[in-house]
Protein backbone atom coordinates (compact mmCIF):
# COMPACT_ATOMS: atom_id res chain seq x y z
CA UNK A 1 0.00 0.00 0.00
CA UNK A 2 2.70 2.33 0.61
CA UNK A 3 4.35 1.54 -2.25
CA UNK A 4 1.27 2.41 -4.57
CA UNK A 5 1.05 6.11 -2.71
CA UNK A 6 4.88 6.89 -3.14
CA UNK A 7 4.48 5.84 -6.79
CA UNK A 8 1.34 8.11 -7.04
CA UNK A 9 2.77 11.56 -5.62
CA UNK A 10 5.84 10.59 -8.32
CA UNK A 11 3.70 10.26 -11.18
CA UNK A 12 1.49 13.55 -9.88
CA UNK A 13 4.60 15.47 -9.53
CA UNK A 14 6.36 14.29 -12.76
CA UNK A 15 2.61 15.13 -14.44
CA UNK A 16 2.64 18.70 -12.71
CA UNK A 17 6.60 19.23 -14.01
CA UNK A 18 6.03 18.43 -17.63
CA UNK A 19 2.23 20.58 -17.38
CA UNK A 20 4.48 23.47 -15.90
CA UNK A 21 7.51 23.14 -18.90
CA UNK A 22 4.14 23.09 -21.53
CA UNK A 23 3.01 26.34 -20.23
CA UNK A 24 6.21 28.02 -19.97
CA UNK A 25 7.14 27.17 -23.45
CA UNK A 26 3.70 28.70 -24.63
CA UNK A 27 4.59 31.42 -23.27
CA UNK A 28 7.79 31.82 -24.94
CA UNK A 29 5.86 31.25 -28.11
CA UNK A 30 3.62 33.96 -27.46
CA UNK A 31 6.74 36.29 -26.40
CA UNK A 32 8.33 35.59 -29.46
CA UNK A 33 5.33 36.39 -32.02
CA UNK A 34 5.45 40.02 -30.95
CA UNK A 35 7.57 41.92 -33.80
CA UNK A 36 10.06 44.82 -32.39
CA UNK A 37 7.86 47.23 -34.21
CA UNK A 38 4.93 46.08 -32.18
CA UNK A 39 7.17 46.59 -29.41
CA UNK A 40 7.24 50.15 -30.25
CA UNK A 41 11.20 49.40 -31.64
CA UNK A 42 11.99 50.91 -34.74
CA UNK A 43 14.79 52.04 -36.82
CA UNK A 44 15.39 55.43 -38.67
CA UNK A 45 18.73 55.14 -41.09
CA UNK A 46 20.38 58.42 -42.84
CA UNK A 47 23.13 57.57 -45.36
CA UNK A 48 23.13 61.14 -47.11
CA UNK A 49 20.13 63.82 -47.10
CA UNK A 50 16.98 61.27 -46.63
CA UNK A 51 15.65 58.80 -43.87
CA UNK A 52 15.43 55.68 -44.30
CA UNK A 53 12.49 54.70 -42.22
CA UNK A 54 9.08 52.15 -42.16
CA UNK A 55 5.91 54.22 -44.19
CA UNK A 56 3.55 53.13 -40.90
CA UNK A 57 4.03 52.92 -37.30
CA UNK A 58 2.22 51.94 -34.26
CA UNK A 59 1.47 55.02 -32.12
CA UNK A 60 2.01 55.76 -28.58
CA UNK A 61 5.16 54.70 -27.03
CA UNK A 62 8.01 54.22 -29.59
CA UNK A 63 11.56 54.47 -28.96
CA UNK A 64 13.44 55.59 -32.16
CA UNK A 65 17.27 54.62 -32.73
CA UNK A 66 18.25 56.96 -35.54
CA UNK A 67 21.56 55.43 -36.78
CA UNK A 68 23.45 58.56 -38.84
CA UNK A 69 25.57 56.91 -41.27
CA UNK A 70 26.05 59.93 -43.48
CA UNK A 71 28.97 62.17 -44.09
CA UNK A 72 26.88 65.22 -41.83
CA UNK A 73 24.96 65.70 -38.79
CA UNK A 74 21.05 65.67 -38.74
CA UNK A 75 18.56 65.61 -36.40
CA UNK A 76 15.00 64.66 -36.21
CA UNK A 77 11.56 66.74 -35.85
CA UNK A 78 8.15 65.19 -35.73
CA UNK A 79 5.65 67.18 -37.66
CA UNK A 80 1.93 66.28 -36.92
CA UNK A 81 0.31 67.56 -39.85
CA UNK A 82 -3.27 68.67 -39.71
CA UNK A 83 -6.27 66.45 -41.18
CA UNK A 84 -6.19 66.58 -45.12
CA UNK A 85 -2.54 67.40 -45.63
CA UNK A 86 0.51 65.67 -46.16
CA UNK A 87 4.14 65.93 -48.15
CA UNK A 88 2.36 67.25 -51.54
CA UNK A 89 1.12 69.94 -49.26
CA UNK A 90 5.11 70.74 -47.58
CA UNK A 91 6.46 70.24 -51.08
CA UNK A 92 3.90 72.88 -53.00
CA UNK A 93 3.21 74.95 -49.97
CA UNK A 94 5.31 75.24 -47.23
CA UNK A 95 9.05 74.86 -48.82
CA UNK A 96 8.96 77.26 -51.33
CA UNK A 97 8.50 80.58 -48.97
CA UNK A 98 11.13 79.36 -46.63
CA UNK A 99 13.37 78.90 -49.85
CA UNK A 100 12.70 82.08 -51.01
CA UNK A 101 13.13 83.45 -47.51
CA UNK A 102 16.72 82.07 -47.08
CA UNK A 103 17.90 83.08 -50.27
CA UNK A 104 17.00 86.58 -49.72
CA UNK A 105 18.77 86.55 -46.07
CA UNK A 106 21.67 85.56 -48.39
CA UNK A 107 21.05 88.39 -50.59
CA UNK A 108 20.81 91.04 -47.88
CA UNK A 109 17.12 91.44 -48.53
CA UNK A 110 15.71 90.96 -45.23
CA UNK A 111 12.69 93.21 -45.56
CA UNK A 112 11.48 91.11 -48.45
CA UNK A 113 12.95 87.75 -46.76
CA UNK A 114 10.61 88.27 -43.86
CA UNK A 115 7.98 88.79 -46.29
CA UNK A 116 8.18 85.45 -47.87
CA UNK A 117 6.67 83.76 -44.72
CA UNK A 118 3.39 85.72 -45.80
CA UNK A 119 3.06 83.28 -48.62
CA UNK A 120 3.31 80.38 -46.03
CA UNK A 121 -0.42 78.81 -45.98
CA UNK A 122 -2.75 79.35 -43.27
CA UNK A 123 -3.07 75.75 -42.13
CA UNK A 124 1.22 75.85 -41.69
CA UNK A 125 0.17 77.38 -38.09
CA UNK A 126 -1.63 73.81 -37.00
CA UNK A 127 1.40 71.86 -37.60
CA UNK A 128 2.28 70.49 -34.47
CA UNK A 129 5.66 69.77 -33.76
CA UNK A 130 7.54 67.04 -31.55
CA UNK A 131 11.35 67.20 -31.10
CA UNK A 132 12.75 63.75 -31.07
CA UNK A 133 16.82 64.87 -31.08
CA UNK A 134 19.44 67.34 -31.68
CA UNK A 135 21.85 67.49 -34.02
CA UNK A 136 23.45 63.99 -34.34
CA UNK A 137 27.38 64.04 -35.47
CA UNK A 138 28.11 61.57 -38.36
CA UNK A 139 28.20 57.37 -37.77
CA UNK A 140 26.91 58.20 -34.37
CA UNK A 141 23.39 56.79 -33.14
CA UNK A 142 20.96 58.18 -31.20
CA UNK A 143 17.48 56.63 -29.24
CA UNK A 144 14.68 58.36 -27.82
CA UNK A 145 11.67 57.23 -26.07
CA UNK A 146 8.59 59.46 -27.12
CA UNK A 147 4.72 59.57 -27.00
CA UNK A 148 2.90 59.66 -30.54
CA UNK A 149 -0.82 59.95 -30.84
CA UNK A 150 -2.06 58.66 -34.44
CA UNK A 151 -1.79 60.31 -37.38
CA UNK A 152 -0.17 61.68 -40.46
CA UNK A 153 3.42 63.12 -39.63
CA UNK A 154 6.36 64.87 -41.59
CA UNK A 155 10.06 63.60 -40.18
CA UNK A 156 12.19 66.61 -41.40
CA UNK A 157 15.65 67.55 -40.69
CA UNK A 158 16.20 71.16 -41.66
CA UNK A 159 19.78 72.02 -40.79
CA UNK A 160 21.72 74.47 -43.43
CA UNK A 161 24.03 73.25 -45.89
CA UNK A 162 27.15 75.90 -46.50
CA UNK A 163 25.07 77.43 -49.63
CA UNK A 164 22.59 78.23 -46.55
CA UNK A 165 19.57 75.82 -48.15
CA UNK A 166 17.59 73.54 -45.71
CA UNK A 167 18.30 69.97 -45.92
CA UNK A 168 14.37 69.84 -46.32
CA UNK A 169 14.87 71.24 -49.33
CA UNK A 170 17.36 68.52 -50.30
CA UNK A 171 14.57 66.47 -49.58
CA UNK A 172 15.31 65.58 -46.30
CA UNK A 173 12.03 64.48 -45.25
CA UNK A 174 9.62 61.78 -45.01
CA UNK A 175 5.93 61.13 -44.54
CA UNK A 176 5.16 58.77 -41.52
CA UNK A 177 1.72 57.49 -40.90
CA UNK A 178 0.82 56.23 -37.10
CA UNK A 179 -1.48 54.05 -36.70
CA UNK A 180 -4.71 54.28 -34.45
CA UNK A 181 -3.10 50.61 -33.11
CA UNK A 182 -0.42 51.17 -30.51
CA UNK A 183 2.49 49.41 -29.75
CA UNK A 184 2.69 47.17 -26.39
CA UNK A 185 5.59 49.27 -25.28
CA UNK A 186 5.27 50.50 -21.21
CA UNK A 187 5.45 54.01 -20.44
CA UNK A 188 9.06 54.79 -19.26
CA UNK A 189 9.76 55.47 -15.43
CA UNK A 190 11.22 58.11 -14.11
CA UNK A 191 13.61 57.51 -11.07
CU1 LIG B 1 19.86 66.84 -42.11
Amino acid sequence: MRTIITFSVFLLTLFSCKQKEKESKSEQTQISKISPEEMGEDRIVSQGMEFFVANTIYSRWNKLTYENESPEAHFILMDLYPEGKNTRNTKEEVLPPFDENMKLIMEGDIDNAVAAFGKLPHWFQEITYIGVTGPISPHKIATSTIYLEPGLYIMECYMKMADGTWHTSHCMYKEIIFTKESTKMEPPRYI
